[in-house]
């Protein structure tokens, strides 16, 4: 039998750091193992002398019941997951501060918003609505954009996404939208996806639906990165003053570094790529100083301005186009630290919509009335009790006393005699009508029924007026999406139910869906309860491509060298990129890096097989003359360029890279966005041109297989 010999035990850097905490808490660890690590030990507290072997008798040998470590180990390793969340399963979060400009005291009470230049501490999670935890972050969907602030006043959830309305008017809806899009219960497919039977079927049968469909059709559901998407608080909030006085709200969160989303064939290709693009991205900006920042803008009405609309502003079908109404600053929020862990932090966050402190109250948004009843529920059977909010990230951070005791896991309970109120010793909190929130007395009146208002019977009119709003070629994304979700339908029968549809929103949309999807004819237009109003005007505020920054600030440019690379001209590119305060990476043929012209060794991020040009916003070719002829030769190489060119990405290039582009076979289609980049005046120009983010005038060759 062969003698096995055991390693002695040792400590990883997780036991090292909760071992930090642990002592800080419970006073200074007494036990240090021979090379000055803490000594590791079980969750009891006791030390560890062998972690690497279980107990045995003989070795082999039967396992022994009496290996409390080993049992407690596996024990804690076997419970280590959680319920994932229902929707919005996959999420990123990070910690920040939100900064009032001003006081908005004329109408609201809530304290955050009374004082200018104070900050309120922030933790924020972006998300994917269909995939699972694992899916990969490029999906074709919502993406969801919910913030909690630790106000002086309690906890504010504003629980939004990045797009101003939603799938259904009723909650009652929500468990039907959400079973359709997830994947079909009997295949257990497609993951992360829309493009599929099911979701075409309740979407074709549900009008209500059709002006969130343009959204999600739009480049707005494949963002270039959270830290360029819109946030929407979606319903009308209501803002109450210290009088009881209601203002109407609409929340909007707006990225400082401006809107920008990628292609659908490159989100494709950076699913495969890089899964975790988005999360990369964020955890990239933050750990390197760029902190993300967005504005909370606030469009404010009462009644009387509502009544000017033929829709109803509590349809959270409804936008209040910003050219009607338009958004006012309030405050900006920083995202500045990434959790210390993923799961205590981001996992365990637990954002409710009823989260809301004095000063900010609901309407009768029928979505959100069932949101209220929703979240609560779902936090207990994720977070298995609910003793949920004493865990650090969901904790207020004002001061709280509550009655509440006990329950699984409970880490605070009362302390002495007093656990109830009214009582007589003394002791304890006691409501305050003043302080407290007082809900706005509206008054309400009906009678008890099921039924839609007829003010939300108007499912058309917005969905073409985004359409319309859109330019040439967000238009273009748009029938492109449509037809590429319903080819994968395959029931021809909801294919032409949603062009149906579509004919109630534009006819030349739904002639170009028909078409690309091989309809014989049009079929018929969908019965609407209301006509499409044809009047409403373009909004240009719904537009990514008309609303561009100008700028590349926060994007990346890729830069491909290789072996006589001159230094000058990278030293050049990569200067003026900082000061546009956007950054890149360097690409080679080996990650070892190459040797540039003045002999110095540059070291690369990625070699070519491994960073294709989808996880950047733009290309550089720093070739040489000397190492052309080897990278022409190289599939990842051409492929590296003829995506970029594909997905309409600026591209500068050093003579010498020539031959890759006759390769990649664009030479003949050379546009105004490839440029060559000799000298300091090619990079001025370069970089400034980068600030238009895309050349989307070349699409239509490129889709039509000339380039
Ligand atoms: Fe929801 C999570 C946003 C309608 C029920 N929702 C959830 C999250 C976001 C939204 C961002 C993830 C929060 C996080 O990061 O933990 N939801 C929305 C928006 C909606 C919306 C903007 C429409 C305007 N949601 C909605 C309805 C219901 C729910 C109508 C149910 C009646 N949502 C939930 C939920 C989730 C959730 C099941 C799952 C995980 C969670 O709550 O914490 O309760």
């Amino acid at each position: 039998m062969a003698k096995k010999t055991s390693t002695p035990a040792r400590t990883n850097t997780a036991t090292i750091h909760d071992q930090k905490l642990h002592r800080g808490e419970g006073g200074e660890l007494h036990q240090f193992a021979e090379d000055g690590h803490p000594v590791l030990t079980t969750a009891q507290g006791g030390p560890v002398a062998d972690d690497q072997n279980s107990l045995h008798i003989g070795a082999p040998g039967p396992a022994l019941i009496d290996d409390f470590h080993f049992r407690e180990k596996i024990f804690h390793f076997d419970h280590e997951r959680i319920p994932e969340r229902v929707v919005h399963a996959r999420g990123y979060g990070a910690h920040g501060f939100f900064e009032t400009y001003k006081s908005l005291a004329d109408y609201t009470r809530a304290d955050v918003f009374q004082r200018p230049g104070e900050k309120t501490p922030v933790f924020v999670r972006f998300s994917t609505v269909a995939g699972s935890k694992g899916s990969f972050d490029l999906a074709r969907d919502v993406r969801g954009f919910a913030v909690k602030m630790y106000t002086k006043e309690g906890n504010w959830d504003l629980v939004g996404n990045n797009i101003p309305v939603f799938f259904i008017q009723d909650a009652i809806k929500f468990p039907d939208v959400i079973h359709s899009v997830k994947p079909e219960p009997d295949r257990a497919f497609p993951q992360a996806q829309s493009a599929h039977d099911n979701f075409w079927d309740f979407i074709s049968l549900t009008p209500e639906s059709m002006h969130m469909i343009m959204w999600v059709m739009s480049d707005r559901a494949i963002p270039r990165s959270f830290r360029f998407m819109e946030g929407f608080g979606v319903h009308t909030f209501r803002f109450v003053n210290a009088k009881d006085q209601s203002t109407f709200v609409k929340f909007h969160w707006k990225p400082k570094l401006g809107l920008q989303s990628v292609a659908w064939n490159e989100a494709v290709k950076i699913n495969g790529a890089d899964p975790d693009f988005h999360r990369r991205d964020l955890w990239q900006a933050i750990q390197s100083g760029n902190f993300p920042e967005w504005e909370l803008c606030v469009q404010l009405f009462d009644q009387g301005f509502a009544d000017t609309f033929d829709f109803d502003v509590l349809d959270p079908t409804k936008i209040i186009p910003e050219e009607s109404l338009p958004v006012q600053p309030i405050g900006r929020l920083v995202l500045d630290r990434m959790p210390d862990n993923f799961f205590a932090e981001t996992e365990q966050v637990a954002f409710m919509t009823q989260n809301v402190p004095p000063g900010i109250d609901f309407s009768d948004d029928p979505l959100l009335q069932g949101r209220n009843f929703s979240y609560l529920d779902t936090q207990l059977k994720r977070l298995g009790g609910p003793n949920f909010t004493h865990l650090p990230i969901n904790a207020p951070k004002c001061p709280f006393h509550t009655f509440q005791q006990d329950g699984h896991m409970a880490m605070r309970n009362p302390v002495g005699r007093v656990n109830y109120q009214p009582n007589s010793w003394g002791d304890g909190p006691r409501e305050s009508p003043q302080k407290g929130f007082r809900h706005f007395a509206s008054e309400e009146q009906g009678p008890k029924v099921r039924s839609r208002p007829e003010s939300f019977a108007d499912h058309y009119s917005q969905a073409r007026q985004f359409y319309i709003s859109q330019t040439p070629p967000e238009q273009r994304h748009i029938a492109m999406a449509l037809t590429f979700e319903l080819s994968k339908v395959e029931n021809p029968v909801i294919r032409e139910r949603m062009v149906s549809h579509l004919i109630n929103i534009d006819e030349t949309l739904a002639t170009t869906v028909a078409e690309k999807l091989g309809l014989q004819s049009l079929p018929k237009p969908a019965q609407a309860a209301i006509p499409t109003r044809q009047d409403l005007e373009p909004s240009p505020a719904l537009s990514i491509v008309k609303r561009g920054p100008g700028r590349f600030e926060g994007r990346k440019l890729g830069i491909l060298i290789t072996d006589g690379v001159d230094a000058k001209l990278l030293k050049g590119l990569t200067t003026a990129l900082a000061e546009q305060k956007a950054v890149f990476e360097l690409i080679a043929p080996k990650v070892g890096g190459v040797t540039a012209s003045d002999d110095t060794r540059i070291e690369a991020q990625h070699m070519i097989d491994g960073a294709p040009s989808v996880l950047f916003d733009a290309i550089a070719l720093l070739t040489s003359p000397a190492a052309i002829e080897d990278l022409v030769k190289e599939a990842t190489a051409r492929d590296f360029v003829a995506d970029a060119f594909q997905h309409c990405k600026f591209i500068g290039y050093h003579l010498s890279a020539l031959p890759l582009l006759e390769k990649a076979g664009i030479s003949e289609s050379i546009d105004e966005g490839v440029l060559s980049l000799p000298g300091e005046d090619g990079i001025a120009a370069f970089v400034t041109e980068l600030g238009k983010l895309r050349v989307w005038g070349r699409e239509p060759s490129v889709k039509l297989g000339k380039a």
